[in-house]
This record gives structure tokens, C-alpha cells and sequence, in this order.
């Protein structure tokens, strides 16, 4: 049995409640909800915290090592600014896979760039909450695999 952080960054603490056009209609509470049966199901346990704060979100991937088996990291806005990030991922060295909702390459340019992708084993976009379980899967199948 593993268990595995789900990160979650800045306004998605919002989800479902504005922009559903964008986002869709499921709030975060919801994906919390299928995150855990989907790891339970496998045997696994996540922990699942969202942050609006970039340097809480750092002291999160700090805090990873020894704890968790890998990461499933949205960090919304943040996945296209933060220097900071990228490299609490790289010195935890806790496997992580970058996900998004939408698919940002369909989107402004701006969200094109990922400092996160430098640092993370993977990136899942595109698929709306199914972002979440697919970014679980990768880590639980990496972590199968005896990568640390
Ligand atoms: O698609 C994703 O998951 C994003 O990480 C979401 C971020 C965005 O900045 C990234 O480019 C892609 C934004 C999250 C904001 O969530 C809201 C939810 C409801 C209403 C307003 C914002």
C-alpha cells in the first residue's frame, strides 16, 4: 500500500461554482471524493490538499519526502510562473505528474509554458476530472515499476 499527495493550487478551491464552461460543473470536493475511491480501490491512500499560496504549496512538496509515494500536482496558474515550484519538486525528488483539467495547449499562450514540466515524470491535460485519476494511475504504475 502507497499513498500518494494530491496537490491542488490557486481559485481551484473555486471549481464548480464559476466558469463551468471552462471547468465544468464538479467541484473540488467531488474529485477529493473520487480520488479516494479510486485509490482505495487499488489499495491506496492519497492525502488531498489545495493552497491558493505559493509558498504553501512548496512547504506541501517538502513535506512529500518520505511520506508519499509520488505527487499528482495541479498547480493551476502557478504550473506556468513558478520557478519555485519546479524546483521544490526537483529537491524533494518525489515523483510527480503535472495535470490539468483543460487542455492548456488548446488555450492562450501563456498557459503553453510549464516550468513544472521540466521537473515532473509526466503531464496529463485535457480531460477534466479524469485528469486526476489518470495522473494517479501513471504514479501508482511508475511506482509499481520500482522507481522511487
Ligand atoms: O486546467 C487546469 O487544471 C488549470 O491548471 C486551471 C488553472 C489555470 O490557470 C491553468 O492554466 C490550467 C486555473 C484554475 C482556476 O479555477 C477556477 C475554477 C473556477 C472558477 C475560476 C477558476
Amino acid at each position: 500500500m502507497a499513498s500518494f499527495l494530491v496537490l491542488n493550487g490557486p481559485n481551484l478551491n473555486l471549481l464548480g461554482t464559476r466558469q463551468p464552461e471552462v471547468y465544468g460543473s464538479t467541484t473540488l470536493d467531488d474529485i477529493e471524493q473520487v480520488c479516494r475511491t479510486f485509490a482505495h480501490d487499488r489499495g491506496h491512500s492519497i492525502v488531498f490538499q489545495q493552497s491558493n499560496h505559493e509558498g504553501a504549496l512548496v512547504d506541501a512538496i517538502h513535506d512529500a519526502r518520505g511520506v508519499h509515494a509520488g505527487i499528482a500536482l495541479n498547480a493551476g496558474a502557478y504550473t506556468h510562473t513558478s520557478v519555485a515550484l519546479m524546483d521544490a519538486v526537483l529537491s524533494s525528488m518525489v515523483p510527480t505528474v503535472e495535470l490539468h483539467l483543460s487542455n492548456v495547449h488548446a488555450r492562450e499562450e501563456f498557459r503553453h509554458r510549464s516550468y513544472l514540466a521540466k521537473a515532473a515524470i509526466g503531464v496529463i491535460c485535457g480531460f477534466g476530472s479524469a485528469s486526476y485519476t489518470l495522473a494517479l494511475q501513471a504514479l501508482m504504475d511508475h511506482t509499481k515499476a520500482g522507481h522511487d
